[in-house]
């Protein structure tokens, strides 16, 4: 059975600050997860170490400022959270490591990722997971880096909460309205049209005249305008990519 056919959706994540992902357990994700959509698990990363300290990090070979992830946590983990599929699943686990380095997350990696059966999040700290961990992940799934764009974080925690959300929100029954999912920005490739609610004057500024006309097809022209003019003047990348 796929996601779509109604099967929950598996997430793991790692990392040496599971409190992070409190948040992620309340809203929009955490009525999903009570529903039996998503099934969402956060570890632990030192639970797979077995030193008096738990220690996670060591210095660099060939030297350089901090430190580096250890590679034998994260293997045992990965061992661990590869070890047990979603029953339903003949499909090999997506391994992803959010890193500065990485492909750009888009809402089309979102729709992609969206439809797997099991996604395994590895949280990165200091200066980055030893090299060796990425290609003995690749053995036991697909793996993929991936960046929220040309910035650095401390950690991948912040990341992996922002791909959560977007992905989770298009796994099919959490969010209500499936069409408020097509009417947004980014699924169309452009920028959203502007949006009022009331009352139509607010402090001298009114509401434009062609929302209250009743006229339904002028209405979509000139959201249509908006959204191509606005995406023109903010994101014209946008518009190079589509052409
Ligand atoms: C990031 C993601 O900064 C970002 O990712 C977090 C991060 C920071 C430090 C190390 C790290 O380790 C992962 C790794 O990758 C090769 O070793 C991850 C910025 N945009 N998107």
């Amino acid at each position: 059975m796929t996601a779509g056919t109604g099967a929950a959706v598996r997430i793991d994540v790692v990392s040496i600050f599971p409190t992070y992902f409190d948040g992620l357990t309340l809203s929009l994700l955490g009525k999903a997860q009570s529903t039996g959509i998503l099934d969402l698990s956060v570890r632990d990363l030192r639970d797979w170490t077995s030193d008096r300290h738990r220690t996670v990090d060591d210095t660099p070979y060939g030297g350089g400022a901090g430190m580096v992830m250890k590679p034998e946590p994260w293997g045992l983990a990965l061992d661990e959270l590869t070890s047990t599929t979603p029953p339903h699943s003949g499909e090999r686990p997506t391994i992803i490591f959010p890193s500065p380095a990485g492909e750009v997350f888009t809402q089309a990696t979102a729709r992609d990722l969206s439809t797997r059966e099991h996604l395994i999040f590895g949280c990165g700290r200091y200066e980055g997971i030893d090299e060796r961990v990425f290609e003995y992940a690749s053995s036991l799934g697909e793996v993929r880096l991936l960046s929220l764009g040309d910035y650095v974080l401390n950690g991948g925690e912040v990341a992996t909460m922002a791909m959560i959300e977007a992905i989770g929100r298009l796994i099919p029954g959490v969010v209500g309205n499936p069409e408020s999912l097509v009417e947004e920005s980014h699924e169309d490739g452009l920028l959203e049209y502007p949006s009022y609610t009331k009352p139509s004057m607010w402090r001298d500024r009114a509401v434009p005249d062609v929302l209250l006309s009743g006229n339904h097809k002028l209405i979509a022209t000139w959201r249509r305008d908006q959204q191509l003019e606005r995406t023109r003047t903010r994101r014209p990348d946008l518009l190079d990519d589509a052409s």
